[in-house]
């Protein structure tokens, strides 16, 4: 075949000008690949003395320059499998063929059974040494710096779902301490749809999809969903979370993280505290708002994924501040009234400040998805010492459950072999053989006591960081299966939880049930929802019922009053701007030293401007399109500015579909729609220049709130302002209760 009719080259455009472009044909010159980053090594091989065997460590990455098989042995032909003339039947006798395809079939592990999707990032964890009066834990003493890989997810979707549906999502963080793995496996809600482990399959088998069509993939809106809900009262705390913003999280950086169970720490003088472990992002707590998370599965169901990724490949780290509550360990375990072991209840801030003990920054990406984040595996148990677990009935139940999900999902109990699972303390175990054995253990006495290995591995005591469960006199009960009084009030939290959101919020929640509600098909259930939502609250069961077209009950039971907690709501504050987005629309009108002006500001200020033009290429004066209309979609932007007269496209299509806004005025339907998304979605927009007709063919009053029209320098001004609260909430204010 010619090279000018090879596949792998393009033919010339005509009329294009002659540029220098890249070769597209394949490299011939052999290069190394590159090599395994550290955490990539298999784990050492000691023996059971501690000594490592001298045994090579298994080159799980790839080496040398020849493709091989795997067994080493040079491959000359990978394109073309072994036949009886070039007509002829496949030959049996084609390993490289037979290997290749084998181990092809066998490239998938099963999903994990829930938080099947999500995504990862390595980092670092520098203690303030505010939690040493304490916990004894090594890796919180002041300026102890602890590396880290922390997975987000999202709980019910499959591993190939979308990322902003609205669910709970995981944020599960492997600290890789001296004093061995401390895993916090952890939500972005503080309070679990159950009080006991045993009905954790029941609410999975319900939230998953139906088991018949199964659909609806990684989505709540559904009957077995409200099924199990509306017949738990103990479900209405979690499922209130979900349905409010915190459901639909912006971005995985803008999550806090909640350790929800309380855990108990202990000091180096032996006393005990009780704690609830938070996640503080400094990147501020926003989300998206629904019909935009609607667009964004379609249009980028990556939408999480990318944005952590390209944050950190950015050089944006995001950071959390690792912070906890403290309770005194009393005997009922209880603090203002709430039961500490109860995982459907929260404790308000107002009530337990939170403690700053420490900052984590997610500082790169990981190199292979599955050797990291498929195969990392997290486990509650996984403690160290001066951390230890309470007898909340959810957390014990977790502590059985990890390691044997991963015994089937990661094909046997050496898992911990894995690098990313590999702990960064010696590991000495004596634990031996089993599938997927990747160590080479030395010594002949893997148990104890022995005197054939010296004795080795020796114990550890207290002084040499053992780990040490804290003891603790158990009250004198018979065998029973039931929970505590204490566990009894459903409603009082949540119904709190409702009143602590601005006017804004609860009409979100209050959309949010009467979206979800309205998918569900059997009407009793929607009825039997509407009576938790009376005893929750009177109003917000009156408006779901109004638009679900049904009656609202009266409420069933008597239900305390709490002071609010504000801390609970996200919409207020001012936080940093920091690697958001402003699209800015540009065409051949535009002014490009304005444009030019724009992005060098833009980029001054920490954020990322994306120029988006009506094709591909570079703007007058060398600025490069980073978005067509054709490839942008306002979901991508926190913000919008219009530096351009936005005519329509040259292509005969734009010019067909070129009608958008009042009469009179035509820009590109495209243009128009990024816009009026943007408005929709509360988004501050920008005009630089006369912009006048681009708003009006928008439907957009250059009047209302969070549109600011101008010179360059003043409009980013008030659009990074604006961007610091999020969102232009006042756009579309609540209606007056
Ligand atoms: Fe999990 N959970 N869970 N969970 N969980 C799993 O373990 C389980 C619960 C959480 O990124 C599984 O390795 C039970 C609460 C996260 O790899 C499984 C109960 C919280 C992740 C499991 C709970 C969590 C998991 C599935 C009720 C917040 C993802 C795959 C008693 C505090 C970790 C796996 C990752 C994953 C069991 C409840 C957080 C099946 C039985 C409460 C973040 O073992």
């Amino acid at each position: 075949m010619s090279e000018e009719n090879s596949p792998l080259t393009n033919p010339p455009i005509p009329g294009a000008p002659s540029v220098e472009a890249p070769s597209l044909a394949e490299p011939v010159e052999p290069r190394e690949p590159l090599p395994p980053k550290p955490d990539q090594d298999a784990p050492e091989t000691v023996s059971p003395t501690g000594t490592p065997t001298g045994a090579a460590k298994t080159v799980n990455s790839q080496s040398g320059r020849f493709l091989t098989t795997a067994q080493g042995t040079r491959v000359a032909d990978t394109d073309h499998s072994l036949k009886a003339g070039p007509r002829g039947p496949v030959l049996l006798q084609d390993h490289h063929l037979r290997e290749k395809i084998t181990h092809f079939d066998h490239e998938r592990i099963p999903e994990r059974v829930v938080h099947a999707r999500g995504a990862g990032a390595h980092g670092t964890f520098v203690a303030n040494g505010a939690a040493t009066g304490v916990t004894k834990a090594g890796f919180l003493a002041k300026d102890v710096e602890t590396p880290v890989f922390v997975r987000f997810s999202t709980v019910l979707g499959s591993r190939g779902s979308a990322d902003a549906v609205r669910d709970t999502r995981g944020f599960a963080t492997k600290f890789y301490t001296d004093e061995g793995t401390y895993d916090l496996v952890g939500n972005n809600i503080p309070v679990f749809f159950i009080q006991d482990s045993i009905k954790f399959p029941d609410v999975v088998h319900a939230a998953k999809p139906h088991p018949d069509r199964e659909i609806p993939q990684a989505q709540s809106a559904h009957d077995t969903f409200w099924d199990f809900v509306s017949l738990h009262s103990e479900a209405q705390a979690h499922t209130m979370w979900n349905m409010s913003d915190r459901g639909i999280p912006r971005s995985y950086r803008t999550m806090e993280g909640f350790g929800v169970h309380t855990f108990r720490l202990q000091n180096a003088a032996g006393e005990t505290t009780l704690v609830k472990i938070h996640w503080k992002p400094k990147q501020g707590v926003h989300s998206l708002v629904w019909e935009e998370a609607q667009i964004i599965n379609g249009m980028d169901p990556d939408f999480h994924r990318r944005d952590l990724a390209d944050s950190i490949e950015a050089g944006a780290f995001p950071q959390w501040d690792l912070g906890i509550q403290t309770f005194p360990d009393t005997e009922d375990e209880m603090f203002e009234g709430i039961d500490l072991l109860d995982p459907t209840k929260f404790v308000p801030e107002e009530l337990a400040p939170v403690q700053i003990i420490g900052t984590m920054t997610l500082n790169a990406n990981p190199t292979n998805y599955f050797a990291e984040t498929e195969q990392i595996a997290f486990h509650p148990g996984h403690l160290v010492p001066g951390i230890d677990v309470t007898n909340d009935p959810l957390l014990q139940g977790r502590l059985f459950s990890y390691i044997d999900t991963q015994i089937s999902r990661l094909g046997g109990p050496n898992f911990a072999q894995l690098p990313i699972n590999r702990p960064h303390a010696p590991v000495n175990d004596m634990l031996r053989d089993g599938m997927h054995q990747t160590a080479v253990h030395g010594g002949v006495a893997p148990y104890r006591p022995n005197s054939l290995d010296g004795g080795c591995p020796f114990l550890a005591g207290e002084d040499m960081s053992a780990y040490i469960e804290v003891p603790q006199e158990l009250p004198a009960s018979s065998k029973v299966r039931e929970s505590p009084a204490t566990f009894e009030d459903h409603f009082s939290q949540v119904r709190m939880f409702f009143k602590s959101l601005t006017p804004l919020e609860q009409d979100h929640v209050i959309s949010s049930y009467t979206f979800e509600l309205g998918k569900v098909y059997e009407e009793n259930l929607k009825v039997r929802q509407l009576q938790n939502l009376a005893n929750i609250d009177e109003r917000l069961c009156a408006e779901v019922a109004s638009g679900l077209g049904l009656t609202a009950p009266a409420p069933t039971v008597q239900v305390e009053d709490h002071e609010p907690s504000p801390t609970v709501s996200q919409i207020g504050g001012t936080w940093p701007v920091e690697g958001r987005i402003i699209g800015v629309i540009a065409d051949a009108n535009s002014d490009v030293t304005a444009v030019a002006q724009l992005t060098s500001s833009i980029h001054d200020a920490g954020m990322v401007p994306l120029i988006i033009a009506p094709t591909g290429g570079k703007l007058d004066g060398g600025m490069v399109v980073q978005r067509t209309y054709l490839t942008a979609r306002s979901t991508e932007f926190d913000a919008l500015i219009i530096a351009g007269a936005a005519t329509p496209g040259d292509d005969a299509a734009n010019s067909r579909d070129a009608k958008a806004g009042s009469p009179g005025v035509t820009i590109d339907p495209r243009v128009a729609l990024l816009l009026s998304e943007a408005f929709r979605h509360s988004k501050a927009i920008g005009g630089v220049g006369d912009v006048t007709s681009v708003l009006q063919a928008s439907a957009i009053s250059p009047e209302a709130p969070g549109v600011v029209v101008g010179d360059a320098t003043p409009v980013l001004t008030t659009l990074t302002e604006l961007l610091s609260r999020h969102r232009v909430w006042d756009r579309f204010p609540a209606p007056a209760q």
